[in-house]
C-alpha cells in the first residue's frame, strides 16, 4: 500500500485516481459526516451547491430528511442544522438522510467522488478507517485534506499523518515502504509531536481560532478525540455515503 496525502483538494491531481480515497475534514464536516452515522442516520448527501442541495432534498420525505449549511463555520438561515457534530444526536439524526453543504469538506469529497473506493475520515473514526484498509489492501490511498478555501490546515495533516502512523505500525513497515510523497513523512511527523495534545494543536490552527471565536470550543474538543467512533462513512454512489459497518 502506497499513501499519499494532499492538503487540499486544489493540490489533488486530476488526470488518474487511486484505488482508495479518502476526504478530511477534521473542523468539521468529516466529524460531523462520523457523528451523523455512528447515530444512526441512514445516510449523507453532500453538495457544494446549495440550490442543488434544497431541489434533491425536496424529493425526499420531508419526516426522512435533514438539511444541514455551512459557510465560513456559521450555520445557515433556511437549513435544519449547521455543521456541529454535537447537534447529531439519535433523537434528531436516527433514521434520516443528511443533506449537507458546508465550505470546504464537501469540495474535497467531490474532488475525489470518481475513485472506486471513496471514504470520509476523522480523527474520531481513526481506527475505523485504518481497520478498512488492512482489511481491503488498496495499493494506491490518497488522502485528501480539505484546508480552508485553497489553504494547508494544521488539523486534516494531522488527522491524515495519524492514519498513516497507524498503518506503518500495524504492518511493521518502514516509513519508506509506505510512502508514496514527501508530504506523508511531514504528516507523519506533526501526528508524532502532537498526538498527546490534539485539542493543543487545534488552539494553534487558524480554523481552530476562527471556531473558537465563533463559540465552537465544544466541537473542537469533541473533533480533537481520536477513535471514538466505529464508524465509516463510505460513498455508495456519487455523493452519497452510508456506514460501512
Ligand atoms: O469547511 C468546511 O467544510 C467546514 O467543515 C467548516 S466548519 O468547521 O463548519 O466551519
Amino acid at each position: 500500500m502506497k499513501i499519499f496525502i494532499y492538503h487540499t483538494p486544489e493540490l489533488t491531481p486530476i488526470e488518474e485516481t487511486p484505488e482508495c480515497a479518502i476526504a478530511v475534514d477534521v473542523l468539521r464536516a468529516t466529524t460531523t459526516m462520523a457523528a451523523v452515522l455512528a447515530a444512526g442516520g441512514e445516510a449523507v448527501q453532500v453538495f457544494s451547491d446549495l440550490d442543488k442541495l434544497m431541489a434533491v432534498s425536496q424529493q425526499w420525505p420531508a419526516e426522512k430528511r435533514l438539511r444541514a449549511g455551512e459557510r465560513g463555520g456559521q450555520k445557515l438561515a433556511g437549513f435544519d442544522l449547521g455543521n456541529s457534530p454535537l447537534d447529531c444526536t439519535a433523537e434528531v439524526v436516527q433514521g434520516k438522510r443528511l443533506f449537507i453543504s458546508t465550505t470546504n469538506g464537501t469540495r474535497a469529497l467531490q474532488r475525489i467522488e470518481k475513485s472506486p473506493i471513496v471514504l470520509a475520515s476523522a480523527l474520531v473514526n481513526r481506527a475505523a478507517t485504518v481497520k478498512f484498509l488492512l482489511q481491503k489492501q488498496p495499493e494506491t490511498v490518497w488522502i485528501v485534506g480539505s484546508g480552508w478555501e485553497g489553504s494547508f490546515s494544521l488539523e486534516d495533516t494531522v488527522c491524515a499523518g495519524a492514519i498513516a502512523h497507524s498503518i506503518c505500525q500495524q504492518t511493521n513497515s518502514s516509513l519508506e515502504a509506505i510512502t508514496g510523497n514527501d508530504e506523508v513523512t511531514s504528516a507523519i511527523a506533526l501526528y508524532s509531536q502532537w498526538q498527546d495534545d490534539l485539542l493543543g494543536l487545534f488552539y494553534q490552527a487558524s480554523h481552530g481560532k476562527r471556531l473558537v471565536r465563533l463559540d465552537g470550543l465544544e466541537d473542537l474538543k469533541y473533533c480533537s478525540q481520536t477513535d471514538i467512533l466505529d464508524v465509516l462513512p463510505i460513498q455508495h454512489e456519487p455523493g452519497v455515503l452510508k456506514n460501512h459497518y
